[in-house]
Formats: C-alpha cells, structure tokens, sequence
C-alpha cells in the first residue's frame, strides 16, 4: 500500500515536472514578416516601428509568432492581452511549448535588454 503511494506521488511530480513552463527571451513578431520585418516592404513606402508592423500585419491577417535564437514559434493563444502590448518588443516570454507551438502564461520585459528598434526616433 506505501509503495503504491509513492508510486503514485512520483507519476504524479513526473506529469507537473513535464507541463512545466519554459521562459524564453525573444521578440513577439507576426507570421508574415517572421524574423524581419521589412520596414515597409510590406506596408508600401512608410517605414514602421516593429511594433506597429506587428500590429499592422495581424490585423491584416497574420498570427503573432515568437521569435527567439533564429527560431519562429507559434503561438497557441493568439487573444492573450499582452501580446498587442508587447508587439515588436523583447521580452521575455513564459509558456508550454508543444513541438513548434507555445502556449503563453506571462510576457514581461526583458530586463537589461536595450533594444533600438523598439524605438522610433521622433524628428
Ligand atoms: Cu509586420
């Protein structure tokens, strides 16, 4: 009976240690400009902020993607809120990934990470 419960305890913390989420730092983009986004290939001659390209493209249809080490994920929930917040920005993203997908629990700000193409210099 006392194994079978540490059996069971084990199986147990073996299934929450699986679930676990990963944190990855790395840029919410959208599935149409993926890694780059073209500044302005794709929205005729205006030059964009990676946010606003971002928020352009998925309105015009496209998914967020993260992009992190060179790798485009997926994004499972594509109403999470702080995706639109975050759009074009670094950040560091919490999640479950399943083969190329994640499925986000919390995005914030990747500290210490300067990022000049999150800024679009006023003139
Ligand atoms: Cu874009």
């Amino acid at each position: 009976m006392k194994t079978m419960f540490f059996g069971l305890v084990l199986a147990l913390g073996l299934m929450t240690a699986a679930a676990a989420d990963r944190t990855w730092t790395g840029k919410i983009s959208d599935s149409m400009c993926g890694a780059k986004h073209k500044m302005g290939a794709e929205h005729g001659a205006t030059a964009m902020s990676d946010h606003d390209c971002t928020l352009a493209c998925v309105k015009n249809g496209a998914k967020f993607v993260f992009v992190s080490s060179g790798k485009i994920y997926k994004i499972e929930n594509q109403d999470f809120a702080s995706l639109t917040e975050h759009a074009g920005h670094t950040v560091q993203l919490k999640g479950f990934l399943k083969s190329d997908t994640i499925t986000v629990s919390s995005i914030e700000t990747a500290l210490g990470i300067y990022d000049l193409t999150q800024y679009t210099p006023k003139a």
